[in-house]
């Protein structure tokens, strides 16, 4: 039984953020959201594209977006007959860059071939666990005691490793201030491309604080800097923004940019990359770990079935809805157990059912396409 998508739904969505969420790149209070609704017949798959609000993550926002689907996305796509959602991928790989936007088409047709077959999307991409393990991303924040409180309050939660944003003036200082408060902690920290090769010394003072790993500490587009960097460094590097595809992957690990990679569904243009990525990795004896893109629930209820991979060893930065939400736009909302597990649905598709009548109060735009 193939697919055949005979409608996309888009969806602009603007919901607040709990707490705002600061990087390298700047402070975040709401989230504007562009979702996917691909529909066949009266069953739909949801997607969400995980672009930021400006593009300082990578070359996608949310306003690039939009226009992308209608005019090169969607064409490819309505009326076609997918024999699997695993060919969805290939459809629109001659766009160039643009990941984020193709993965939220990608994975809503993957959610829509997990729904028509009646069974969960985690085991439809071939995962292997009922249970992933979770940690959590903070960000810069005005002081050094409310990030100290934040990790307080993440710890008890059950939270089994601390991400910290770091930028130049927020680093090495500040990770001290941490380090003597939470001696014992999985501890590791994320740049997003803020430092160069000239920051080498600096950056070499990091390896005192035995952290997990230091996250994308150079250009978004570099990996030779960053073998440079990893070979001076014995903390591992993990690297983010600078893997968009298997190939990239495979080059970085052969050149030893880093011992560690963080696998995005939208960063790789969805779970047909996202698993190569992953069986890559494998295949060297590099850990993965999902990260996040301060998701709505969809987003997060994909990368949930993404963590189920065999290879997704390591914590990710999968956690609670509550952390971002007052009020998720999926039911029931993720949650986080004691000791830090999110437990895996098993109902057909991503496994949670959309909120419609919440979604309706938020949305700033929506336009059908057939
Ligand atoms: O680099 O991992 C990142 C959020 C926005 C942009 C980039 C990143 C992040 C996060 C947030 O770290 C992870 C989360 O969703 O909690
Ligand atoms: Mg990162």
């Amino acid at each position: 039984m193939g697919i055949k998508i005979d409608r996309i739904i888009l969806r602009h969505i603007r919901i607040p953020l709990v707490h705002f969420f600061e990087t390298s790149f700047g402070r975040t209070f709401d989230r504007d959201i562009v979702l996917v609704e691909a529909c066949a017949g009266d069953v739909s798959g949801w997607g969400e594209v995980t672009a930021g609000e400006n593009p300082f993550y990578n070359e996608e926002w949310t306003g690039s977006v939009w226009p992308l689907i209608i005019d090169y996305i969607a064409p490819r796509i309505l009326k076609h007959e997918f024999a699997d959602a695993s060919e969805v991928n290939a459809r629109t790989a001659h766009i160039r860059g643009h990941n984020m936007t193709r993965g939220g088409v990608e994975t809503a047709i993957w959610d829509l071939q997990a729904r028509l077959h009646n069974e969960p999307l985690w085991k439809a991409i071939g995962g292997t666990r009922h249970e992933i393990g979770c940690g959590v991303s903070i960000g810069i924040q005005d002081s050094v005691e409310q990030l100290l409180e934040m990790i307080e309050t993440e710890v008890a939660a059950g939270y089994q490793r601390i991400k910290m944003k770091i930028k130049p003036g927020w680093d090495v200082e500040v990770i001290r201030q941490v380090r003597e408060r939470f001696p014992q902690i999985k501890l590791m920290a994320d740049a997003n491309s803020a430092y160069t090769l000239a920051d080498i010394d600096h950056l070499k003072k990091l390896d005192d604080f035995y952290l997990m790993m230091i996250e994308q500490p150079l250009a978004h587009d570099d990996i030779i800097d960053h073998a440079v960097l990893q070979a001076a460094l014995q903390t591992p590097i993990c690297l983010d923004e600078c893997i968009r595809s298997a190939h990239q992957a495979e080059q970085a690990i052969r050149l030893k940019a880093g011992r560690i990679i963080n696998i995005k569904l939208g960063r790789v243009g969805g779970f047909g990359e996202a698993k190569r990525v992953h069986d890559v990795c494998q295949a060297n004896n590099i850990p993965v770990w999902c990260g996040g893109m301060l998701e709505s629930g969809i987003g997060r209820a994909h990368n949930i079935a993404l963590s189920t991979l065999p290879n997704f060893v390591l914590p990710g930065d999968v956690s609670a809805s509550k952390r971002y939400w007052k009020r998720d736009i999926i039911v029931p909302p993720v949650e986080v157990s004691p000791t830090g597990t999110i437990t895996v649905s098993d109902a057909p598709g991503f496994g949670y059912e959309i909120d419609k009548e919440f979604l309706e109060t938020l949305i700033v735009r929506q336009e059908t396409l057939i």
